[in-house]
């Protein structure tokens, strides 16, 4: 038994880092067109202003998606692309473009998997107070309204929001990414809350106005940490410290998001670790953040890892493969994280994000010869095989990316496409590893 016949084999993007026309046909700006711009917070300045060009070139790109045999796609929808100032008028011609690139999908036998919010928030609501405003989650739900009444007779795959370990933890707690802030603790908690409260929300109009029946989750960064040998005790050690929490950084804990949206509680320790500064909330709100999900979307990349003052972070040692990232080689984070997962949370897994940033570029003969993507997605997608051999329901697997694209604060040169992107000129490459995809998914993964 390998993966099941309707797997779902995707690849990924979002919004900000493929769009471009950052400012076309009355778009509204995202923290990322403000925030970020002439501050030197962003590799070389460099910005999202023009990106793939997407937004002007997604019949090429869905025609290569095509070629390259994608049964999904993954993409996220701008906010302010749709509402420009996050609440109110709607920007018709915005919504219009999503509406058209859905089209473009099923007209191309394409599954189209809409993430709601990939961390491009509306600059005008960040001025109101963004994730800390009380009635952001109920900004959230009217957004989230516009666009299910518009695309949910085509779309049926939703993700709520994209790794909110992300957008609050490097937003907010280290300040990597926009709005490139480092707030207090407390604050970093109202806002959990807030997110939560959003995509419960979401979940439920979802659920009850979807004109086509829907599959719902949100997409956390879901590492596991890798059992040192195969004893029993090593795999509870290694289970114990997936689920675990730490003070510093607990913004990027896995339970923190994920105990609240399917079991309706925070976790234990995160009481004992901040007593106080834990929300007051009511049971409703629990009910609301805890609607029931259809899968489980994970984005993994790499083994977490316990972090050192000085040395190696556990998962690492002398010499060691990793990406362009310098995100370690550790294929066998795509079975333990599906197993843990799906041992602690009942829900079948999709792998909304995997991938690698390489040192690509077009080679004399004009082709991407990227024998390393093809290697590392070899061995992951073998270890995510194994958790479906051992009968773990997994859904889907989206690549990340379907072409290279603006790596957030690190710019253009992390390259994780199946396709190259020539800046210059726009014009796209499939990669080699993109035509060894294809091949994956047309044996549904039995050529691996
Ligand atoms: C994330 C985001 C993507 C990234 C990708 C590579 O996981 O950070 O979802 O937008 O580009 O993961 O870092």
């Amino acid at each position: 038994m390998g993966f099941s016949k309707d797997f779902m084999w995707g690849a990924a993007s979002a919004a900000y880092q493929v769009e471009g026309a950052w400012n076309e046909d009355g778009k509204g700006p995202s923290i990322w067109d403000v925030c970020g711009r002439d501050r030197n917070v962003i590799q070389y300045n460099e910005t999202g202003d023009v990106a793939c060009d997407h937004y002007h070139r997604y019949k090429e790109d869905v025609a290569i998606m095509k070629e390259m045999g994608l049964k999904c796609y993954r993409f996220s929808i701008s906010w302010s692309r749709v509402i420009p100032n996050g609440v109110g008028a709607v920007n018709e011609k915005g919504l219009q473009f999503y509406s058209d690139l859905v089209d473009e999908l099923k007209a191309n036998g394409i599954e189209p998997l809409v993430s709601l919010f990939h961390w491009d928030y509306p600059y005008a609501l960040y001025q109101k107070g963004g994730w800390m405003n009380p009635e952001s989650s109920d900004w959230f739900l009217e957004y989230t309204k516009v666009v299910v009444d518009a695309l949910s007779d085509r779309v049926s795959y939703w993700i709520t929001m994209n790794e909110p370990q992300c957008f609050i933890g490097c937003g907010y707690e280290f300040g990597s990414h926009a709005p490139f802030l480092q707030t207090n603790r407390k604050d970093l908690i109202t806002m959990t809350h807030n997110v939560l409260l959003a995509h419960g929300k979401a979940v439920k109009y979802i659920r009850e106005h979807a004109k086509t029946k829907a599959e719902i989750s949100f997409a956390p960064i879901a590492p596991a940490y890798i059992p040192t040998n195969d004893s029993k005790e090593a795999i509870e050690v290694a289970r114990k410290k997936t689920f675990g929490m730490r003070e510093k950084g607990f913004t990027f804990g896995l339970t923190w998001w994920s105990d609240p949206v399917i079991f309706g509680k925070y976790p234990e320790e995160a009481y004992e670790l901040f007593g106080d500064d834990m929300p007051v909330y009511s049971e409703e709100d629990m009910k609301l953040i805890s609607q029931p999900l259809d899968f489980y979307g994970m984005n993994v990349y790499y083994s977490a890892c316990d972090y050192v003052d000085k040395g190696y972070p556990e998962n690492m040692w002398q010499g060691r493969g990793m990406t362009g990232m310098g995100w370690v080689v550790s294929p066998e984070v795509m079975y333990w994280s599906s197993k843990f997962i799906y041992e602690r949370y009942g829900l079948p897994i999709m792998i909304t994000e995997n991938g690698m940033a390489g040192m690509d570029w077009i080679h004399m003969d004009g082709k991407v010869h990227d024998t390393y993507r093809i290697d590392f997605l070899h061995r992951y997608l073998l270890e995510y095989r194994r958790a479906a051999e051992e009968g773990i329901p997994l859904k889907g697997y989206m690549h990340w990316s379907t072409m290279d694209n603006f790596e957030w604060a690190l710019g253009y040169n992390k390259r994780f496409g199946l396709v190259y992107v020539d800046y210059a000129t726009q014009e796209r490459t499939i990669k080699d590893s993109g035509y060894w995809y294809k091949e994956v998914i047309e044996t549904n993964g039995k050529n691996l």
